[in-house]
């Protein structure tokens, strides 16, 4: 059977509610990054990986999503099929995951972007971090439709990667509730049962 490797709150939460909305048969595998074992489904220790049977998993929440679109047409979680809607959803994600996901990055690993191993200069990172957080998080906020989509006007993978990433600001001094059309995102996810079900489920809240 389908697996696919997460740790709760990750990046790796859009692939299992978008698994979810897809009705797609798959085990959820909690990932022990760290491990040997799990260097080798994703040689990189990072979560999502997508295991489907292959000769190996597959690895990068983008690609996974895209994937997960393609092999459940039923579940309209991919572009528009014409060549504007196609780039659109195409430049969507990679904003998502070449800059929106990123941003984040000197705030949960501070220590990788300091030579100075003091709490002083991780908090200094961290601190600075939040400028940059904000012109994603702004960006994201000018993609977001009336209805709460990511993408043009219907519920795609787009809106469960943006969204359990900008979870993450939940308890930063400026939050998701500060952004008026990300707020709108959060409340179509949040009153999606699935969505709910996925996040209790993995752990993520409880
Ligand atoms: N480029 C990868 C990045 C994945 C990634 O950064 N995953 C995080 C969780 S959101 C992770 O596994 N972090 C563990 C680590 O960096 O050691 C992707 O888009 O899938």
């Amino acid at each position: 059977m389908t697996k696919l490797y997460y740790w709760p709150g990750t990046c790796a939460m859009a692939c299992w509610i978008a698994l979810d909305w897809a009705e797609a048969d798959f085990e959820p595998v909690k990932a022990d990054l760290s491990s040997e074992d799990y260097r080798r489904v994703n040689p990189l220790g990072m979560v999502p990986a997508l295991d489907i049977g292959g000769n190996r998993a597959m690895t990068q929440a983008d690609a996974i999503l895209g994937h997960i679109a393609e092999q459940y047409p039923a579940a309209r979680l991919g572009p528009v099929d014409d060549t504007q809607g196609r780039f659109e959803f195409a430049e969507t994600m990679a904003f998502l995951t070449g800059d929106f996901h990123p941003a984040f990055w000197p705030y949960f690993g501070p220590q990788r972007f300091t030579a100075d191993p003091s709490s002083d200069a991780t908090d200094q990172v961290r601190a600075a971090s939040y400028a940059r957080i904000d012109r994603v998080m702004t960006h994201l906020d000018g993609l977001v439709s009336a209805d709460g989509h990511v993408y043009r006007n219907h519920r795609t993978v787009a809106d469960c990667y943006a969204y359990v990433m900008a979870r993450w600001t939940d308890k930063f001094p400026k939050s998701w509730r500060d952004y008026d059309h990300i707020s709108r995102l959060f409340e179509m996810m949040e009153s999606d049962p699935i969505v709910e079900g996925a996040l209790r489920k993995s752990g993520t809240i409880i």
